[in-house]
């Protein structure tokens, strides 16, 4: 704490009179906390009278669109030269929900690694964060990078300046990333936090309906297809798995996003510990891990196996080969890591 506090007063030496050209980055395929916690952290630095662009290497996905401000975003995918010039010219980079500057596309880890007088501040709840920052805020046991920003914004600007859509934002990114506050590192700090949003106006019902009630029929559909027919248990029923080919998806007019929250749902069966989902893209597999409680370590699963990482309880990666020896290797590495670990 007293460390948080120290850090937190270099920042505010920082940002806290403004003046200052800012970068606020985020990872690729930006889900609700980072964009949440990218929107209010970039707003917040605003108001304190800095100069601030906010960049996602790609676009958030169409279900946030409802987001306030998040049309402010400048995506470097649509508009390289904008990122790279902001990158450039700026004094400060924040990296936000991202805990290496490679889970960025080349591009854009290029201008950063160009732009050698820049300060770079990390801010984010991802396990082992590398050392390259000049200023870490690194808390793994926070549910979300939303939770940090919201306990920065409080020590350092104090909780007046969150507006309502600020609220929201910040809500956003706890509620997608705890699962609607049903998943790990639920804590009294947490809901303290929340009510602290309340009293700025957060309308909880409000974001729940535009967050988990604003689909396409077509993803609907896409849904119980993937349950119906896609979904296969294996290890004694504890281990479940999706595997979703292109030509699947185009049959649904898949939309970036569509598929999130898809891996949670084998996790309702009783006895399933870990869930899987293999999203066929043109360049690679896109996985998706999640467990529950502390039995499968879906971090070092991912890592071990699939070139990824994320949490305990959450992770993701990537897989170079088709997507029926994707599976494979699935299967086998389940068993083994399951079985042997
Ligand atoms: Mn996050």
């Amino acid at each position: 704490m007293e460390q948080f506090r120290q850090k937190a007063a270099e920042l505010k030496a920082l940002v806290g009179s403004g003046g200052k050209k800012i970068v606020v980055l985020s990872h690729t395929n930006p889900d609700g906390d980072a964009i949440g916690s990218s929107l209010t952290w970039g707003h917040v630095l605003q108001g304190a009278g800095n100069d601030v662009t906010c960049i996602l290497p790609n676009r958030y996905p169409a279900f946030l669109n409802w987001m306030e401000g998040i049309d402010r975003f400048v995506i470097a995918k649509e508009n390289l030269d904008v990122a790279q010039k902001a990158i450039e010219q700026a004094e400060i980079v924040f990296c936000l929900d991202l805990n290496t500057i490679e889970r960025l596309d080349e591009t854009l880890c290029a201008a950063i690694e160009a732009n050698t007088t820049a300060k770079r501040i990390l801010i984010d709840h991802h396990l082992n964060p590398p050392t390259y920052y000049d200023l870490m805020f690194s808390y793994p046991e926070d549910c979300s990078t939303s939770f940090v920003v919201y306990r920065l914004v409080c020590e350092i600007f104090g909780v007046e300046v969150l507006d309502k859509s600020d609220a929201e934002n910040l809500y956003t990114g706890i509620m997608t990333d705890t699962g609607n506050l049903s998943f790990s590192s639920l804590t009294p700090e947490l809901f303290r936090a929340i009510a602290g949003l309340l009293e700025r106006g957060l309308e909880i019902q409000k974001v729940n309906v535009a967050v988990y009630n604003a689909f396409t029929a077509d993803r609907v559909r896409l849904l119980g297809y993937t349950l119906n027919k896609k979904m296969t248990l294996i290890e004694n029923n504890t281990v479940s798995y999706i595997a979703l080919s292109e030509r699947e998806l185009r049959r649904f007019n898949f939309q970036l996003g569509d598929s999130e929250g898809f891996v949670n749902y084998p996790l309702t069966i009783t006895g399933v510990k870990m869930s899987a989902i293999f999203i066929e893209t043109r360049k690679f597999i896109r996985v998706s891990l999640r467990s529950r409680g502390d039995e499968v370590d879906v971090n070092v699963f991912a890592r071990k196996y699939f070139n990824g990482g994320g949490h305990k309880n959450a992770a993701g990666g990537r897989s170079y080969v088709s997507l029926a020896e994707t599976v494979d290797h699935f299967i086998r590495s389940a068993s083994e890591f399951l079985n042997h670990c």
